[in-house]
C-alpha cells in the first residue's frame, strides 16, 4: 500500500485556541487544510509516543470525511495501533477513558463543542496526549510552530474503513481497531456511582429524569446508563439520535439553548426531579430541579460538600480547582473542609498537572463544566450521575439540596453575559482600556464597592513552574464580589467578550432573590468601568448564563 508525500504549504491561523482547533467547516474543507494541521500533530510528538491513536469524533457534519482523512494520515505517519469509536462516535470524556485504559500515546477528537454544527456551522479538532487531558499549552504551542513551516504530509492511498460494526483490520503495519466506547463508559460510571440504589428509586417511581442530548454525542451513553443500566423509562430522554446537523440547534445545554428541557421542569405539576442537558461533545452538562436552575459554580460546590455521599468518593476529597472565571462558591467549601483550592485559568488543559500530581479530586468551570480524577475531561453525564445519586440518598429535591447549601455557606449570585461577534478590533480594546486603569483601581469605592485589588490575571502552574498570562482581567471586592472580563478563545467569527459578575450574599441572607435583579448595582458598576455598551453599540448581551 503506497504511502504519498504530499507537498503544501503551511497556514498562518492553525493556532489552537481554548480548546482545540476551531473553524467553520467550509474553512477546514480547504484543500490540505486538515491534512496540515494532523500532520503537525504528529510531527509535534516525541517518536516513542506516536505509535497508538485514539479517534473519534461528536458525529457533527465533516466528522465522517474527516476520520477517513486522519485514517489515511495515521497510517502514512507509521501507527502501529489505532482505535476508532464506532460509527466514528466517541463523547470528549469517553475519548479521555479510553486513551487511559488502553495507555494510548494520544487522541484525535473531532468537536467544536457547543458551537452549532452543519455544512454552514463549525468543526474542530483537539489532540488529548497520552494521560487522557487536553494538549497543554506547551504542546499547543509546538504544534502552531509546526503548522506555520510545514511543507508537506504523508498520507496511504487507501480505501475508505468501513467504520458501523466493531471490526479490526491490518493495514501495512497499522492495525486499525473499530470499538464501542458505550460499554467501558457506561462500567466506569457504575463503578463511581450507586446504580443500585438509582435502579431501586426509579423502579418505584420516586425519581424522574429528563435528560437532553441535544441530537448530539451523549444519546448512546445516555440510552445505555439511564434506559438500560438503571431502567428510566425510554420517554426521559430527548433528542438521543445523533445527528450531524444537531437537528439544526445549537448543543448548549444553557437556559438559552435548551428550550425544550427548561420547558418540562417549569411545568407546574409533574416535572422531574432532575433535568439534565449536555452539549455537542459531551463533556459540559447542565442540572435543573423543578422550576430551579443551578449554576454550574453553585453545581460543584454542592458536589464538593456531598462527595462523601457517592461510593467513589467515599473518602473523602483531597483538593479542588475552578477557572478564575468560576464563582468562589467551591473555595468555601474548601476552607471548610481543609482541603485546597486552586483557581486556574479558563479551560481544562490547566487542571491537568493538578489531577495527575494527585492535589484535587473535583474540579469545574462556570461554563457548565464539572469533571474530577477520574478522567482528565469534563464529563456531563458524571454530573448527572452525580446529582442522580445524590437525590437518591438524600431524598430531598435540588432545590432544597442547593437551598441547605447556600445556608450553610452563603451564596455567590452569578452571572455572565456574552457580547458575540464584536468588531475585534473594539472588544480588544474596551479590555485595553480597563487594563490600562487597573493600577490605579484599589480603594475606588463606586457606588459602595470597594476595589481591594485589581489585576490581568496570571497563572503559575504549581506542578510544573510553567507561567500563563494575560488569562482574564479581575476586579474583585474584597469577598463581596468580583467582576471579570475576557475575550473567548473559541469563536469563529469576530470577537467574543464575556463579562462574568459575582456578588456573595452570606448565610443570613436572603438567598432567594432573582440573580438579575441582585446582581443590577453591581451590574452597572461594572457599565462605569467598562463600557461595552456604549462602546459597541449594544443594547445588552446576546446570551446570558
Ligand atoms: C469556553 C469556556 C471554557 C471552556 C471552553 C471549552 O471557552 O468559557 O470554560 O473550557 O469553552 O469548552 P472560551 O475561551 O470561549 O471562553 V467545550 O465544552 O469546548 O470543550
Ligand atoms: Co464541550
Amino acid at each position: 500500500m503506497p504511502v504519498r508525500t504530499i507537498s503544501t504549504q503551511p497556514y498562518a491561523d492553525q493556532k489552537p485556541g481554548t480548546s482545540g482547533l476551531r473553524k467553520r467547516v467550509a474553512h477546514f474543507q480547504q484543500p490540505h487544510y486538515l491534512e496540515n494541521f494532523v500532520q503537525a500533530i504528529f510531527d509535534s510528538l516525541e517518536p516513542a509516543r506516536r505509535n497508538t491513536l485514539l479517534l473519534g469524533g461528536d458525529g457533527r457534519y465533516f466528522n465522517d470525511e474527516a476520520i477517513q482523512t486522519i485514517l489515511r494520515l495515521a497510517v502514512g505517519n507509521g501507527f502501529r495501533r489505532i482505535l476508532v469509536g464506532q460509527h466514528g462516535y466517541l463523547s470528549t470524556p469517553a475519548a479521555s477513558l479510553l486513551i487511559r485504559r488502553y495507555q494510548l500515546d494520544g487522541g484525535i477528537i473531532l468537536s467544536a463543542s457547543h458551537n452549532p454544527g452543519g455544512p454552514d456551522g463549525d468543526f474542530g479538532v483537539k489532540f488529548n496526549t497520552h494521560s487522557g487531558g487536553p494538549a497543554p499549552e506547551k504542546v499547543t504551542a509546538r504544534i502552531h510552530q509546526r503548522a506555520s513551516s510545514l511543507t508537506q504530509y504523508r498520507i496511504a492511498e487507501m480505501e475508505p474503513v468501513p467504520l458501523q460494526d466493531c471490526h479490526s483490520w491490518q493495514v501495512a503495519d497499522s492495525r486499525i481497531e473499530v470499538i464501542d466506547s458505550v460499554q467501558d463508559y457506561a462500567d466506569l460510571m457504575q463503578e463511581l456511582f450507586d446504580f443500585e440504589l438509582i435502579r431501586q428509586r426509579f423502579a418505584e417511581g420516586q425519581l424522574h429524569i429528563a435528560y437532553d442530548a441535544m441530537h448530539a454525542i451523549t444519546g448512546p451513553y445516555a440510552r445505555e446508563i439511564f434506559v438500560n443500566r438503571l431502567g428510566a423509562a425510554q420517554a426521559s430522554l430527548l433528542n438521543a439520535a445523533p445527528k450531524p446537523d444537531f437537528g439544526e440547534a445549537h448543543p448548549d445545554p444553557n437556559l438559552a439553548h435548551a428550550r425544550q428541557l427548561q420547558a418540562i421542569m417549569n411545568q407546574s405539576s409533574g416535572a422531574p426531579d432532575l433535568g439534565a442537558a449536555s452539549d455537542g461533545d459531551g463533556d459540559r452538562n447542565m442540572i435543573l430541579g423543578q422550576g430551579f436552575f443551578v449554576t454550574p459554580s453553585d453545581s460543584l460546590a454542592v458536589l464538593a460538600a456531598n462527595a462523601q455521599q457517592v461510593p467513589g468518593y467515599r473518602e473523602g476529597i483531597v483538593g479542588v480547582a475552578r477557572s478564575m472565571p468560576t464563582s468562589r462558591a467551591v473555595d468555601r467549601v474548601a476552607a471548610q473542609l481543609g482541603v485546597a483550592c486552586y483557581e486556574t485559568p479558563t479551560g481544562w488543559k490547566f487542571f491537568g498537572n493538578l489531577l495527575d500530581d494527585g492535589r484535587i479530586t473535583f474540579c469545574g468551570e462556570e461554563s457548565f463544566g464539572t469533571g474530577s480524577a477520574h478522567i482528565r475531561e469534563k464529563d456531563g453525564l458524571w454530573a448527572v450521575l452525580f446529582w442522580l445519586n445524590l437525590l437518591a440518598v438524600r431524598r430531598e429535591s435540588v432545590a432544597e439540596i442547593v437551598m441547605a447549601h447556600w445556608r450553610e455557606y452563603g451564596r455567590d449570585y452569578y452571572t455572565r453575559h456574552d457580547y458575540e461577534n464584536l468588531d475585534s478590533r473594539i472588544a480588544e480594546q474596551l479590555v485595553a482600556d480597563l487594563q490600562a486603569q487597573l493600577t490605579s483601581l484599589p480603594g475606588r469605592n463606586i457606588n459602595g464597592f470597594v476595589i481591594t485589588s485589581a489585576d490581568n490575571f496570571c497563572y503559575k502552574d504549581p506542578v510544573d513552574g510553567s507561567l500563563s498570562e494575560h488569562q482574564g482581567l479581575r476586579i474583585i471586592f474584597g469577598e463581596q464580589a468580583r467582576i471579570v472580563v475576557r475575550l473567548s478563545g473559541t469563536g469563529t467569527e469576530g470577537a467574543t467578550l464575556r463579562l462574568y459578575v459575582e456578588q456573595y450574599e452570606p448565610p443570613e441572607g436572603e438567598l432567594i432573590e432573582p440573580t438579575e435583579r441582585f446582581l443590577q448595582p453591581l451590574l452597572a458598576v461594572s457599565e462605569t468601568l467598562l463600557p461595552i455598551c456604549h462602546k459597541t453599540g449594544r443594547v445588552g448581551p446576546d446570551v446570558i448564563t
